[in-house]
């Protein structure tokens, strides 16, 4: 059936629809149905996901589904977190972004390894009210200078545990691939991805 991607991130919704295209499902954008962003007022990933698929839902009378993610950085007290977007500024310029997370470690006195994670919160809702909502999480280090001109937000600072890139480095064949054996994906929206595909789609 269709399906309404609420985002307007364009390096989400590109990934989101790669993850969508082999279940058959139609998805069309927020963006493309000249849907209103709602004001993002919760304090954690699962209430603002859930908050943006409401909202679409809601506008649209179709099913909606919602990502909210961002980077946790250990020795900020979780920060950006939430404000991983509001930190990239109303233009989104998310070089300052990294450049941002990076004077903020040395304020604090902070030494490397810098411990991270990304959280990807997904929210599905349908038009009758119905709710299902998953979450994914990638661990890592941060790396500065930032590395790699793919992928999208703070993905060129970001480097997964176990592995010697950035996902800056990465194709995102590589950052999103489902292993066919049921093994656990490697970004955060894989991995919450993983758990819807296996609630919702199969
Ligand atoms: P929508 O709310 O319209 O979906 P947004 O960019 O405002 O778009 P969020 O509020 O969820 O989305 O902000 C999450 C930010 O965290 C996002 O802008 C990215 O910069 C960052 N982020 C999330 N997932 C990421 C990923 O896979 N790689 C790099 N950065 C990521």
């Amino acid at each position: 059936g269709r399906l309404v991607i609420a985002t307007h991130n364009p390096g989400k919704l590109w990934e989101l629809r790669q993850l969508l295209e082999p279940h058959g499902v139609e998805a069309v954008s927020a963006g493309e149905l000249g849907l209103e962003e709602p004001e993002e007022t919760e304090q954690t990933f699962a209430g603002n996901a859930l908050l943006k698929a409401r909202s679409a839902a809601m506008a649209s009378g179709l099913p909606a589904f919602a990502d909210d993610s961002g980077l946790c950085v250990d020795a900020l007290d979780g920060a950006p977190g939430v404000y991983s977007a509001r930190w990239a500024g109303e233009d989104r310029d998310f070089k300052a972004a990294c450049l941002r997370v990076e004077r903020e470690l040395e304020a604090r006195g902070a030494a490397p390894p810098y411990r991270a994670h990304f959280t990807c919160a997904l929210a599905v809702v349908w038009p009758d009210g119905h709710v299902e909502q998953f979450e994914g999480r990638v661990d890592g280090v941060l790396v500065f200078p930032p590395k790699g001109e793919k992928g999208f937000g703070y993905d060129p600072i970001f480097r997964p545990d176990r592995l010697d890139k950035t996902f800056g480095e990465m194709m995102s064949a590589e950052k999103h691939a489902l292993p066919g054996d049921g093994s656990q994906a490697l970004s955060h929206r894989a991995r919450a991805f993983q758990a819807l595909a296996k609630a919702c789609l199969d």
